[in-house]
């Protein structure tokens, strides 16, 4: 069909494309246009709803042009592409970002206003694309805001789930679960009808003679899915760069039904088969560092990976060159071991379907993969019973054995005797049953593998993967410190901040080189400055403070000091730690005299984050935090002095509100657990301070901004271990202070002591494995030098503004350069307006 357009008439259709608006007046034409054909709607009944509609379809209509002369750029110059893998993109809201990209939010602002609406509330009509747990699947949607903003040629390839993470609701205190269907309207994606990829599963294998006299697999039988694309455009930040996100959704092949037994009158069942093919992306996993081994989940991964990789090398097919130049072509990064399929699935490509040798099939393979670690808790490790795989993907099988082979006969020479440096690393697990280590697989079939912070890659190196860097050295294995976009987390999230800072930068050219905040130190004890600064902070906490009464009734003062822990609710990132830490504040204010709590700093704890539904300890958690913030907050003695507040169902969308909004923000995790942590970077660029352990990225976090603007607190990761070994086989006391906020619960002044007695158990008999005990005394401390820095807030103030200033590091943009350099060796496709 493409062919036979020809080329003059082409290109004519493309210059006389209809232009898009570019002021105020020519948005609400637009705006009209959509509501009264698009939407069939007139403009007297037009709502909030209908407004969101129409402006996302008036910018949905600019990005596709930018869109499509982006992909038309990168398929004529051809360069490397880079493919970013992720299970998970928790992208949040669309229509902020693309206003903000494109660069004419002024002009919605305007033409909304011309037609009665405020931009506010139209923003927020727009349900979250919540495909993602929490850190790692926004990481990977920072990433992609950062390839386009920098002109990558780059894709995302994920699961179109039609439910996100699930809606979390607080109900007498506990979490329920409540489906999020999302895609109820959805004007950001385009379903790509065409574009299908058949995925089989199942089957078996047998063994064929080709011309050559060379023996092939054949991989045959079982069942066939329909992978369908759909388009998601990533715009960059004032550039008109817009990459391509490409979600898969699963459906039954061969169309609506199966005329075959529909005919035959076995209608159930053809139905029935259609829906069991439309499970596949019907849901993602609600677990953060946790695997469950489910085989749903391993259809999932292979039916996204197999699609992908199919997608990828068709496109590189159309280049016409050969497979020696497939690497300098394409660069495929794995996020976490999720996708590890898509090494054997290259492979197998390679060797069964274009008939390379295996040793020039996994030469292209091993220079084509990266990939990212994003953990060390064993539990978050993948692997899969060999059984199922072989169930599933008997090639694939097939093809991990002999990948294991040729691995294992490398080692064998290089350590020989060493049988048990075999057992270690061997990508087989000799287990009942035995079992497949994704991440051992990730290892062997890519040429770097990175974590996410410096100790995290540091103790990769020395603890889950310390027998690898024997095997290839040290130089496989790298470190990408985190980021974050400044885009969202400065630009959108705390519009008037970026502007104050845009004042004293030169200009926004700090949202896309952010070392430029470093302009703002000079300012740091300009009292004007300061005094603008904080009125911004107040601000932002007043919005937040009517929110907080919104849902959940309760009154707080802005004027408080707004100490806030939102992410995961993880027995490692320990928002046990903190709620006995506001436990034991709360004692502390009702042993005084009312002369004393008069001198006391008023506080609000805000909590926020969802448990993974079958975590029970992490339910329990958040069963404390509610029963703790129902006592205290109608204490009337207390009043202001305290607040404990549990805001439910955070999510991208609420972190852009109160993370601007925070003037202390908790990162607590036992050291070595964290493996970067990516809010410690949001709250401090938006203003506030850190209290938190010596993990993850906070390390690099003090080591940029200085010692003296953060509150860093605990026991160091070297010394979890003997810790741990002492609470078990040696005397194991508990802390005094912790000891009597346990009897506070105990005694029932929270309810029912018997619903948190696993909690207590767990630090006082089951050997505390987090080692809260051992950090409350200091966390406590350091809670006290807190308030006394407040009081300060001259001195407080230049300390987040000094902050802020050195921040830039921690720009994902820096990080997106750093893969590109070290690992995917691509470069930028420079823009010729
Ligand atoms: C996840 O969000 C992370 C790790 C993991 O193995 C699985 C999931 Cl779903 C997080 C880390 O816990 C966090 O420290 C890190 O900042 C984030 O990934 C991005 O690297």
């Amino acid at each position: 069909v493409e062919a036979s357009i020809p080329e003059p008439q082409r290109a004519a259709w493309s210059r006389n494309q209809i232009q898009s608006f570019t002021d105020k007046d020519g948005f609400e034409k637009e705006v009209v246009r959509h509501v009264e054909t698009t939407l069939a709607r007139s403009m007297f009944n037009c709502d909030e709803s209908a407004a969101y509609s129409a402006t996302s379809l008036a910018f949905r209509d600019r990005l596709i042009k930018d869109w499509n002369k982006t992909q038309q750029r990168q398929t004529y110059r051809d360069t490397k592409r880079v493919y970013y893998l992720s299970l998970e993109f928790l992208m949040g809201r669309a229509l902020d970002n693309a206003m903000l990209n494109v660069g004419l939010k002024d002009a919605a602002k305007g033409g909304l206003a011309d037609l009665g609406f405020r931009i506010e509330d139209i923003i927020g009509q727009e349900h979250d694309a919540a495909l993602g747990n929490g850190g790692l699947g926004r990481l990977a949607a920072c990433f992609l805001d950062s390839l386009a903003s920098l002109n990558y040629p780059a894709w995302g390839y994920g699961l179109r789930y039609r439910y996100g993470i699930f809606k979390q609701e607080i109900i007498d205190g506990y979490q329920v679960e409540v489906p999020d269907y999302w895609l109820d309207f959805n004007p950001w994606e385009f379903p790509r009808h065409d574009v299908t990829v058949d995925i089989q599963f199942f089957g078996h294998v047998s063994k064929t003679t080709k011309d050559d006299g060379k023996t092939a697999a054949i991989w045959e039988g079982g069942e066939i899915v329909q992978a369908v694309a759909y388009d998601v455009p990533i715009p960059g930040y004032d550039t008109p760069t817009t990459n391509n996100l490409r979600l898969w959704s699963s459906k039954a092949s061969g169309g609506e039904f199966d005329f075959q037994k529909f005919n035959n009158g076995d209608y159930e069942s053809s139905v029935a088969e259609q829906q069991r093919a439309e499970t596949i992306s019907a849901v993602l996993y609600p677990n953060d560092n946790l695997e469950r081994g489910k085989e749903l989940r391993l259809k999932q991964q292979y039916f996204w990976v197999a699609a992908s990789l199919y997608d990828i090398v068709r496109r590189f097919k159309k280049s016409k060159r050969g497979w020696n130049e497939f690497a300098d072509q394409v660069a495929i990064q794995l996020n976490d071991t999720h996708p590890t399929l898509a090494i054997v699935e290259l492979q197998r490509i390679l060797l069964d379907i274009e008939g390379l040798e295996w040793d020039v099939a996994w030469d292209i393979v091993t220079k084509t993969f990266g990939y990212t670690n994003h953990t060390v808790l064993p539990e978050a490790l993948e692997k899969w019973p060999v059984g199922l795989v072989q169930y599933l993907l008997p090639r694939h099988l097939q093809i991990i054995y002999d990948i294991n082979l040729y691995f294992l006969q490398t080692v064998e020479k290089a350590f020989p005797k060493d049988r048990d440096m075999l057992t270690r690393v061997s990508i087989i697990e000799e287990s009942q049953p035995k079992m497949v280590r994704m991440a051992h697989l990730a290892i062997v079939g890519s040429h770097k593998v990175n974590g996410v912070a410096e100790l995290h890659s540091d103790l990769i190196k020395t603890t889950i993967f310390k027998d690898f860097v024997e095997v290839y050295g040290p130089d496989k294995f790298t470190n990408v410190t985190n980021g974050i976009t400044p885009r969202r987390w400065l630009h959108q999230a705390n519009p008037r901040l970026s502007e104050l800072i845009a004042s004293k930068c030169g200009g926004n050219g700090f949202l896309k080189d952010l070392t430029q905040l470093n302009r703002l130190e000079a300012h740091a004890k300009d009292a004007a400055f300061r005094r603008e600064w904080a009125e911004i902070k107040y601000a932002n906490k007043v919005r937040l403070a009517k929110h907080i009464k919104n849902v959940t009734g309760v009154t707080v003062n802005p004027a408080a000091l707004f100490d806030v822990q939102v992410k995961r609710i993880h027995e490692y990132k320990r928002q046990q730690l903190n709620i006995f830490g506001v436990i034991h504040r709360y004692l502390t204010l009702k042993g005084m005299s009312v002369e004393e709590r008069k001198k006391q700093l008023p506080r609000v704890s805000v909590f926020g984050g969802k448990a993974a539904p079958g975590y029970w300890m992490a339910k329990q958690i958040i069963h404390l935090i509610n029963a703790v913030g129902s006592v205290i907050n109608k204490d009337e003695e207390i009043g202001d002095l305290l607040k404990v507040i549990f805001l439910e169902d955070y999510n991208v969308s609420k972190a852009e509100m109160i993370c601007p909004a925070s003037d202390l923000s908790e990162h607590i995790s036992t050291a070595g657990t964290e493996a970067s942590g990516t809010s410690n970077m949001k709250f401090v660029l938006n203003g506030g301070l850190i209290i938190g352990t010596c993990d993850g990225a906070n390390i690099e976090i003090t080591r940029e901004i200085g010692e003296s603007n953060i509150f860093l607190f605990g026991n160091l990761a070297e010394d979890v271990e003997d810790l741990r070994h002492a609470h078990n086989y040696g005397s194991h006391s508990i802390d005094s202070d912790l000891e009597k906020v346990f009897g506070t619960i105990e005694s029932g002044t929270f309810g029912t002591p018997h619903d948190f007695s696993a909690m207590i158990a767990a630090v006082r008999h089951h050997g505390d494995y987090y080692l809260v005990s051992d950090d409350f005394h200091s966390y406590m401390e350091t809670h006290r030098l807190v308030d006394e820095s407040y009081r300060n807030q001259d001195e407080w103030v230049s300390k987040c503004i000094t902050s802020v200033a050195r921040m830039g590091f921690f720009s994902s943009d820096r990080c997106i350069n750093e893969y590109a350099d070290g690992i995917w060796n691509v470069e930028p496709l420079v823009v010729q307006e």
